[in-house]
């Protein structure tokens, strides 16, 4: 009885891996790949053939690529002759697997590819799917074709949504793209369907060589919708040379999937066969138990039983042996998106948070430079300390949201991990520090590095876009809160990334009720702000305003030192533009190396239009982006004459201050006291603490400095 058993289940198996083929090279179809009759595909990376025959692309570690190529290139057209692409035909079934951790996120996706080559030299995984880099994306030398099916939103290449498909011309960014969905066979209706669900789906691609269109469908059945999903009138002519290999590329990034290929048919001039997708195997992960002998159940059973009993006796002898160095998740925190790292892995990519991988502090925590094991690619870990759990968990709930934050100049969230009262959180490593090192001078250290003006002004564009896709073309309104010269961060190209954004609202998340924390630097709050305690985009954009302010002039929005009348910037700066003097309080480096006078004169002129007292009037940070893109002063609305000690509450406090010949130390550490009258009851969380020093203190050279000591005033909402 049970060998009969046996020998069906291996017939059955048999069934289930026998792939049939005609490996021709204008025509082949093949059910799995491995086993008699399936195509030999050439594999690329991660990419490896189960023992099902099932092709899996990638498997869940971040930041990988997998590719399989049919080996021969094929001819896709005759030079010597009319030079005309074929018409060519493919079908295939694929199945994204998310990670189970984060069952809602893909990464990143998976492509059909033309290409002169197997190989791709120098591309890059997460959005570039292992086919291009940041370089060669969009260059007409690339030849490349592609379909894309992609589950990650990507906002650099104006990805519409995170479950769409695109054909990529020699680009990741797509001509045509659409939202996943097919058209059912007997209603015509269009119906969705999600690409990362683990279910098979079957996708066609059909060229057209005469009228010169490529088609896309899609469906989770064997059979092929009338109607294509996409229709995208395309001459290959320019793109494909005569022989091209054909094959897939998938990758995953900080969210990954596993990608999986099931099986493949393409033919040339004529249509490729559709494929049945119940002859396919199915995936095991997915596959639901089948109904067995008893016995053998009774077995399992017995097995599993013992196995669970054995782990979970291991599972408790281990919590009990490592609870010092537990990590209790709680339920809460299994819900986030980003990657949630685990303290092990933090703790040796930083050497154990020792002092030499210190890159810098401030009033958020310590910074430390690390290396992930796993990857080797260099990390900036920030530790932030909080007393307030309730702090840390409102905060973490917004991670997923400001994981899924993507855009060139902010600085990557990678991933977090919480122990205790702590929480780490993984940035981008960004070799070139912040921009106020290469701004201020810090006393005693050596001169700040030069940075000439193109690079300033290019530094001011990024962090208006950066700005204005936080404000107004992500899903949500962030408001950034901190935007200050230390905040901004310089990739190897010194390229200006904004970074911390939504750190500042954990500061407000453990406030206590009754009270109102007013979260920012001091000379980056805008007056509003001190008065009400709410942030909103015209705060940050005051900030903005300062932090150009800064970059033309090369000097703190507050300079103690400064003689009395320019101790506030943008008083000072105020009053020289309306004598049109405004040249004199250029950075002195700038005017010795040169400058691009119109351009530095738009900056002043929006940096005081930001800075205007009444919030209402400050440009918005699209009307910034644009003044910044037209680069026209003339096309910049006037600034407003301003009555002197206006611009900030302390700004009179200030000049009074330095009038009565005070000290501009002195004056801030009295400054809170001296302005309780002011604002109700103000008194001081954490002082000013001298960020120059404190920030500095600790740094390696070339190092990541802190975010200096973030100034955080308690007010009393009264
Ligand atoms: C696949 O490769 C193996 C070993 O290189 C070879 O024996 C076999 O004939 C090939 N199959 C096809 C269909 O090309
Ligand atoms: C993924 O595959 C790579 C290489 O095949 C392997 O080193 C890694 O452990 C795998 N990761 C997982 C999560 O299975
Ligand atoms: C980008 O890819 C090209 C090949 O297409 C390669 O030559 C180049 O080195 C790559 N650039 C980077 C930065 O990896
Ligand atoms: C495209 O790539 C070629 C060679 O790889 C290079 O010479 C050319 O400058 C690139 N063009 C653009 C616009 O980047
Ligand atoms: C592509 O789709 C269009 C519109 O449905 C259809 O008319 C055309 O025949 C299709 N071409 C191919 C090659 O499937
Ligand atoms: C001015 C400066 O420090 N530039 C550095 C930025 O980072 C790159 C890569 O680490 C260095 O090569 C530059 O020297």
């Amino acid at each position: 009885m049970s060998k009969n058993r046996i020998l069906l289940m291996f017939f059955l198996l048999f069934l289930l891996f026998f792939s049939i083929s005609i490996s021709q090279q204008e025509e082949f179809i093949s059910y799995g790949f491995a086993g008699g009759g399936s195509i030999n595909v050439s594999l690329n990376g991660v990419a490896e053939i189960e023992e099902s025959g099932i092709l899996r692309l990638t498997n869940n570690t971040g930041r990988i690529i997998g590719r399989a190529f049919y080996p021969q290139p094929l001819r896709f057209k005759n030079s010597e002759g009319a030079g005309e692409v074929f018409s060519f035909s493919t079908a295939f079934a694929f199945a994204i697997v998310p990670n189970p951790e984060y069952p809602t996120f893909g990464g990143h996706g998976i492509a059909f590819v033309l290409y002169p080559n197997r190989e791709f030299p120098g591309a890059l995984p997460s959005q570039y799917l292992g086919l291009l880099n940041s370089s060669d994306n969009g260059n007409a030398t690339d030849h490349l074709l592609a379909v894309e099916f992609d589950t990650v939103m990507d906002f650099e290449f104006r990805d519409i949504n995170d479950n769409h498909v695109g054909v990529d011309i020699d680009s990741l960014i797509s001509s045509k793209s659409a939202a996943v969905a097919y058209f059912d066979a007997d209603s015509g209706a269009q119906q969705p369907l999600n690409l990362k669900s683990g279910r098979t789906i079957q996708a066609w691609i059909d060229y057209d060589g005469t009228a010169k269109v490529l088609n896309v469908t899609l469906s989770p059945f064997s059979t092929k919708p009338i109607s294509p999903l996409l229709s995208v009138p395309a001459d290959l002519s320019q793109i494909l040379h005569d022989e091209m290999f054909v094959g897939f590329s998938a990758s995953t990034g900080l969210l990954t999937s596993t990608h999986y290929l099931l099986g493949w048919s393409f033919k040339m001039n004529g249509m490729a066969q559709s494929l049945d997708l119940s002859s396919l195997s199915t995936l095991s992960e997915l596959s639901k138990p089948k109904k067995k002998n008893s016995k053998f159940t009774a077995i399992i059973a017995t097995l599993s039983t013992t196995v669970i009993v054995v782990m979970a006796a291991l599972l408790a002898a281990y919590r009990f042996y490592c609870s010092k160095n537990a990590e209790l998740i709680e339920p809460w925190e299994l819900e986030q998106g980003p990657h949630r790292f685990s303290y092990n892995e933090l703790n040796r990519a930083t050497k154990g948070f020792g002092d030499r991988e210190l890159l810098g502090f401030g009033g958020f925590g310590k910074v430390y430079k690390g290396v992930l094991p796993s990857s080797g690619a260099e990390i900036a870990v920030k530790r932030i300390s909080h007393d307030s759990r309730q702090g840390i968990r409102e905060f973490v709930a917004e991670i997923g949201s400001i994981g899924r934050l993507r855009h060139r100049h902010l600085v990557q969230l990678q991933g977090w991990c919480r122990r205790k009262g702590d929480l780490l959180l993984v940035y981008d490593y960004m070799p070139n520090g912040s921009l106020d090192r290469f701004l201020f001078s810090n006393g005693a250290a050596p001169p700040p590095p030069p940075i000439s003006w193109v690079q300033r002004f290019r530094i001011l564009r990024g962090v208006a876009s950066a700005l204005l896709y936080l404000h107004e073309e992500w899903e949500h309104v962030v408001i950034h809160r901190d935007v200050k010269a230390s905040n901004v961060l310089l990739d190897a190209n010194l390229d200006g990334r904004l970074g911390d954004f939504g750190l500042a609202k954990l500061q407000e998340h453990g406030a206590n009720p009754g009270t109102t924390r007013v979260v920012g630097t001091l000379g980056y709050l805008a007056p509003e702000l001190t008065r009400t305690g709410k942030a909103t985009t015209s705060t940050d954009v005051y900030a903005y305003g300062a932090l150009i302010l800064e970059v033309v002039c090369g000097r703190r929005p507050i300079e103690p030192k400064a003689m009395p009348e320019e101790l506030i910037l943008v008083d000072w700066v105020w009053e020289l533009w309306a004598q049109g003097r405004w040249t004199e309080i250029v950075d002195p480096r700038l005017i010795h190396d040169g400058y691009d006078v119109e351009e530095a004169e738009l900056a002043v002129k929006i940096g005081l239009l930001c800075s205007q007292p009444v919030a209402a009037i400050r440009p918005t940070m699209r009307e910034v982006a644009r003044y910044l893109d037209i680069c026209n002063v003339a096309e910049v609305p006037d600034v407003p004459p301003l009555p002197p000690l206006f611009s900030s509450p302390y700004a009179a406090a200030a000049s009074e201050k330095a009038r009565r010949g005070e000290t501009g130390e002195d004056f801030v550490h009295s400054y809170p006291s001296s302005c309780s009258d002011k604002v109700s009851g103000a008194s001081l969380a954490t002082g000013w603490g001298d960020g120059r020093r404190s920030g500095t203190r600790g740094l390696l050279p070339g190092s990541m400095p802190s975010t200096e000591s973030a100034e955080i005033y308690e007010l009393n909402d009264s």
